[in-house]
């Protein structure tokens, strides 16, 4: 698609665009199975990066808790609470700048190793990686790899001035080349135009094979960032970029990201119906707050979500593990 087909179905009338999404979703999906996946912070805070959007920039004052690489079977713990809830996968997320092969990333393999031996999907954000490491995180049993574009290439700047968007390509291709799956969305709500909006689904368009998966963040507006005072996203903007990428992206899974607190039950089935089918489980995202189990008990009840199961698109990739 060109940028003007992308920005054609963007601009549909919201309600043809919903309907034209939830077409796309059934042909490719269970509309009924969700995907649950559990996020955890194994090392926080004290970024050198200058991401405008985040609490975890050593430079911005945030109130986070900081802490450095967390215990490996503090962290298999928790994969294991999060599989008991119901969550099929598990994305350890790091402030790091890039990965160094140092023992923290040794630590790390072995983290992924071990979930990965439960039979869950595992997957890491922890910033720009080389082939090689890309390579070994693949053999310890890493699944995808989460590097979001976030936003257009021509928007980057006003965002992120540490690092280029061509880094980020570099490293999804570094990452593909180890056979790893790849995540890869962005946010709304910094400022950018309908324009960046679409540009970003372009440029993921393009990139050969999709993305398996492609998280939507709605921008938690951090107190200490540069982005604290942004205006909320008004809800049928985000419906309206879940739709259009659940259209540009027809095979991929379409994550309702950051955000969903500030969500109603009817403006989260609004989303699902628009194509999403993956949301993170437990009441802490990173650092800032996500619904709490009793609350998406309620929301999967009311709208009879079923949970989908681990590796359920990629069975070939599936480890014996405990409960496989
Ligand atoms: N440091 C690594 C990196 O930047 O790729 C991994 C962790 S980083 C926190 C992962 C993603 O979280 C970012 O790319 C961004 O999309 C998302 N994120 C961070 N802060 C956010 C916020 N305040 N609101 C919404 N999404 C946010
Ligand atoms: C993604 O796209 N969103 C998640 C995950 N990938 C790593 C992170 C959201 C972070 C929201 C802000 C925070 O909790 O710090
Ligand atoms: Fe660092 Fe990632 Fe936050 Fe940017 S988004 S400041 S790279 S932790």
């Amino acid at each position: 698609m060109t940028k003007e087909e992308i920005k054609a179905i963007y601009q549909l009338p919201l309600l043809e665009l919903i309907s034209r999404a939830s077409e796309v979703h059934r042909r490719y999906h269970n509309p009924a199975e969700v995907q649950m996946s559990s996020l955890l912070s194994i090392k926080t805070g004290g970024c050198p990066e200058d991401c405008a959007y985040c609490p975890q920039a050593a430079r911005y004052h945030t109130e986070i808790k900081i802490h450095k690489l967390m215990e490996k079977e503090d962290v298999v713990e928790f994969a294991k609470k999060a599989m008991e809830n119901g969550a099929s996968r598990v994305c350890l997320g790091a402030a790091w700048r890039e990965v160094r092969n140092n023992r923290d990333f040794d630590k790390v393999l072995q983290m992924v190793k071990e979930i990965s031996e439960l039979g869950m999907e595992v997957c890491a954000t922890l910033g720009m990686l080389t082939e090689e490491q890309a390579k070994k995180l693949a053999g310890a049993g890493l699944y995808a790899y989460n590097h979001n574009l976030d936003t257009s290439e021509e928007f980057y700047d006003k965002i992120i001035t540490t690092r280029k968007f061509n880094d980020r390509i570099n490293t999804l291709k570094n990452a593909r080349k180890a056979g790893l799956t790849i995540c890869s969305g962005g946010i709304i709500g910094m400022g950018e135009s309908e324009d960046d909006r679409i540009g970003m689904l372009y440029t993921l368009s393009l990139l050969k094979p999709a993305p398996e998966s492609v998280p939507i963040n709605t921008l938690v507006a951090v107190k200490g960032t540069p982005l604290e005072n942004a205006p909320p996203v008004p809800v049928w903007d985000l419906v309206r970029m879940i739709a259009t990428t659940r259209i540009v992206l027809p095979t991929s899974m379409v994550r309702l990201s950051a955000g969903r607190n500030s969500l109603s039950t009817e403006a989260q089935a609004l989303c699902f119906i628009a194509g999403a089918n993956s949301i993170f489980l437990g009441d802490k995202l990173l650092t800032t707050p996500n619904p709490c189990e009793h609350e998406d008990m309620e929301l999967f009840k009311v709208l009879g979500i079923k949970p989908m199961a681990p590796y359920a698109k990629h069975p070939e990739k599936k480890k014996s593990g405990i409960n496989a």
